[in-house]
């Protein structure tokens, strides 16, 4: 019997991390928080390269354009939708959610999900760097993960 798994190991790995200006005051602790994951696990500054897009909209774009270089091992994307009174919450997280889930398989490479989609600014202020964790951290662990396991597998 074989397991295969990945290490939660960043030394050596180059990441992309597209992070929307929209709610600000949110993705910046976001990307704070996916940052020290990073670091803590090995990784360098060198091999960081941050992407600010409008909002979780562009997100997606961005993200595919990333992994189409081949540049990165992995790609995070950092945002955060805010539910207002409008439909266009709705619009813009299913744009960024579907967009980002069919990327990774499109283009083969780990692309993590680290947009908060909440109803109020406390519950997102919760997510990121507060009492329900980060989900920056989440996100990038996740893609540190996937990394190390895709290398796994095509040694295997
Ligand atoms: N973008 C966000 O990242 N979060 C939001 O909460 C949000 N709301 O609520 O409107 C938002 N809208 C902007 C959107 O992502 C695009 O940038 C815009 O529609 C231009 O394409």
């Amino acid at each position: 019997m074989k397991t295969i798994e990945g290490q939660l190991t960043a030394s050596d790995l180059k990441f992309a991390f597209v992070v929307s200006r929209f709610n600000e005051f949110i993705t910046e602790n976001l990307l704070r928080g996916a940052l020290d994951c990073f670091f803590r696990h090995g990784g360098v500054e060198e091999q960081v390269t941050i992407i600010k897009v409008p909002g979780a909209f562009e997100i997606p774009l961005a993200a595919q354009n990333l992994a189409l270089s081949k540049k990165f091992d992995a790609v995070v994307c950092l945002g955060a939708v805010i539910r207002g009174a409008t439909p266009h919450f709705d619009y813009v997280c299913s744009e960024a959610a579907g967009g980002i889930a069919s990327l990774a398989l499109k283009t083969n490479t780990p692309i993590a999900f680290g947009v908060l989609t909440t109803d109020t600014v406390e519950q997102a202020v919760e997510r990121a760097g507060s009492k329900s964790g980060n989900k920056g951290i989440d996100a990038t662990l996740s893609a540190i993960e996937m990394v190390n396991l895709l290398k796994n597998i095509s040694s295997a």
